[in-house]
């Protein structure tokens, strides 16, 4: 029989592309279960081309599931994939919830799914959207030339923060979208657009350097994830990472400029040949004729894209390169589907 897969948070952004997901990927599952709040319960959604209603989350929700996605806030994770695993299932959780916990592997198929046999608490994680943008490329750099050094800015997308992060940029650039003198003034923006949603300043007709919350000695909380989780799915516990995170009016794929430095000399034709032939990546780099990934072009796709390879002027141990990833997609619901996926073979060679 195939395995019971439940989907948690089914109504929500990552969870609407999720169901869109697995109506495309390869058919693995049986039953698919569709899980969100009470307020959700009993709407109809579409998977698999069939409709099917949606529940509300209780602990026999997870009777008889082999796999329980979580696409759902922290501190909902936190309380429900123990119990989704103490009745059996594994859970894959898309939260930071359980990110850093050593008894939890952080798992991206293309570079570390074997971590994904080895999950004492039954619960696996899928990394931070932003950590997922840049890590499949550089997970294949790592392994042919031994990545030591990265330094990171991000570019995220609004709906990084979610639907209220979409909604916010919309609006805003409805307020904006006329005039023919706002952004020439200090603060003429900022007055302007008056609500800022979920972000700390105006994002239409800017730039915001912030993203997550405020943790010691002013970094902020996305920094550190995009450091930590780094360090923890390439197995490089000494990486180090320095990251700037940054909004920028984009609806959806994160884009990231990576200087990453590694042990070996490098070049730009042997990155491109690694980047060429790695699974889950494509290399778009031909500057000559305007070739390089933007987040309008990737939004939608699955893959990430690496282009503006360049072998850095002052050292040959190093390059300077541009990447984007929808952040809903790689960054959210296509990796752990991929996760899920990973367990349900190993399910079905068990049985
Ligand atoms: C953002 N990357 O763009 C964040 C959203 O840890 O899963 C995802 C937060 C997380 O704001």
């Amino acid at each position: 029989d195939k395995p019971t897969l439940a989907v948690v948070g089914a109504t929500g952004a990552v969870g609407t592309v999720m169901l869109e997901l697995l109506s495309t990927r390869q058919d693995v599952w049986g039953e698919i279960r569709l899980i969100a709040s009470a307020r959700s319960a009993g709407k109809k959604l579409v998977v698999r081309g069939e409709e099917v209603e949606v529940i509300a989350l209780s602990e026999e929700c997870f009777d008889g599931v082999d796999v329980a996605m979580f696409d759902v806030p922290d501190e909902v994770s936190a309380h429900w994939a123990p119990i989704a695993a103490s009745k059996g299932a594994v859970a894959v959780d898309n939260s930071g919830a359980f990110r850093m916990d050593p008894e939890v592997p952080l798992v991206v198929p293309e570079v570390n799914a074997a971590a994904a046999r080895v999950r004492p608490r039954g619960i696996i994680s899928n990394p931070n959207c932003t950590t997922l943008t840049m890590v499949v490329a550089l997970g294949a750099l790592h392994a042919e030339l031994g990545l030591k050094e990265l330094v990171v800015a991000s570019y995220q997308a609004a709906s990084g923060a979610g639907q209220p992060g979409v909604d916010a940029l919309r609006e805003q650039l409805g307020k904006v979208a006329d005039s023919r003198t706002l952004g020439t003034q200090p603060g003429d923006v900022r007055r302007a657009v008056g609500d800022f949603g979920p972000f700390p300043a105006p994002l239409a007709l800017n730039v915001v350097p912030w993203a997550g919350s405020l943790k010691d000695d002013g970094w902020s909380s996305e920094e550190l994830k995009v450091r930590n989780e780094s360090r923890k799915i390439l197995g490089l516990p000494d990486l180090k990472v320095h990251t700037t995170c940054v909004r920028v009016p984009v609806i959806t794929t994160h884009s990231l400029a990576v200087h990453a430095v590694f042990e070996n000399e490098v070049s730009v034709a042997r990155a491109h040949e690694i980047l060429d032939g790695a699974p889950g990546v494509v290399l778009c780099d031909d500057p000559e004729n305007g070739e390089f990934p933007t987040p309008a072009d990737v939004v939608g796709t699955d893959p990430t894209w690496v282009g503006r390879v360049r072998r850095s002027i002052d050292d040959p141990f190093a390059l300077d390169m541009f990447m984007c990833g929808d952040n809903l997609r790689k960054g959210a619901a296509l990796n752990t589907a991929q996760i899920a996926e990973v367990v349900a073979a190993e399910l079905t060679e068990r049985d």
